[in-house]
């Protein structure tokens, strides 16, 4: 497969996948997001891991598409089946163990992208989150217009959308994009820090949760409301569901087998 630009780590039920493109501030070239995709869904069906982070380097999470060649790609091959980057973002867009970006640097355009698609972000000081498609005559494609106006609301979208213009670290914890600004050397601790705290957690019951919260983006109140309900159900067909409640009613830590 050619040099090895996603590390990926299992540490007992985190697993972190490290971009390591640094010379281009990790860019998204083929071979990166080909790797990556493989990475999360190797993750995704490994049994023993319950979180997964995702990393990049010190100066760039990721700085977006790769620019070099944009300018070559015809509109059919962006359309085919296994077009640019598509296979990732669809990955992304359905994974069922929880997510976490643990962001350093620039996050821009394709960066910015995953880590919207992540379900928790943690930044470091130096993180900065911007959209700059539109200073290169394109918009984001994978998922940008959407997932920003959900997290951060539409006025401060359509500032980092039209403008190109990046958002600080603590802007975008302000404004929703993030749940924590840590110092740059505390980032991915912290990231995985929180990944072990959810890994504690019932394994299918923080699946289901997520599933029910992701299901505002295509739902209306009714229609997520009889997901969430149906996701509640289908948990007191789990061992884990008894294993949580007699624990506590024992008093002593509960042990989860994901099932
Ligand atoms: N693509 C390719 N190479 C890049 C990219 C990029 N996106 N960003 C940085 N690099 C390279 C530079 O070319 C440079 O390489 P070299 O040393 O060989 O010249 C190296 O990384 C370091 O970059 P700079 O010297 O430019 O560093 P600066 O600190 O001066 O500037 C910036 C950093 C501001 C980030 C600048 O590099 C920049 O503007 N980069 C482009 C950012 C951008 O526009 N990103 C959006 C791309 S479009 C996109 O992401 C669309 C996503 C669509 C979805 C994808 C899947 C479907």
């Amino acid at each position: 497969m050619g040099e090895r630009i996603v590390q990926s780590i299992a540490n007992g039920p985190v697993a972190v996948l490290t971009l390591d493109r640094p010379k281009a501030l990790n860019a998204l070239n083929g071979a990166l997001m080909e790797q990556l995709a493989a990475a999360l869904e190797a993750a995704d069906a490994d049994p023993q891991v319950r979180a997964v982070v995702i990393a990049g380097s010190e100066r760039a999470f990721c700085a977006g598409a790769d620019i070099s060649g944009l300018d070559a790609v015809s509109v059919d091959e962006m359309l085919a089946p296994q077009g640019f980057g598509r296979r990732l973002f669809d990955v992304l867009t359905s994974y069922r163990k929880p997510l976490i970006a643990a962001v350093r640097g620039l996050a821009l355009g394709g960066g910015c992208e995953i880590a919207l698609a992540c379900d928790i972000v943690i930044a470091g000081e130096s993180a900065r989150f911007g959209v700059p498609e539109v200073t290169l005559g394109l918009i984001p494609g994978a998922g940008g217009t959407q997932r920003l106006v959900h997290a951060i609301g539409k006025s401060k979208a359509m500032r980092l959308l039209l403008t190109g213009e990046p958002m600080s670290a603590s802007d975008a914890c302000t404004a929703g994009l993030v749940a924590e600004v840590v110092p740059d050397d505390n980032c991915l601790a912290a990231a995985i820090k929180i990944a072990e705290r959810i890994a504690r957690n019932a394994p299918l019951a923080v699946q289901m949760a997520k599933d029910a919260a992701r299901a505002t983006y295509d739902t209306t109140l009714a229609q997520g409301l009889a997901h969430e309900r149906r996701n509640f159900f289908l948990l007191f067909n789990t061992d884990d569901m008894r294993e949580g409640v007699s624990a506590f009613i024992e008093k002593r830590r509960p042990i989860f087998a994901g099932r």
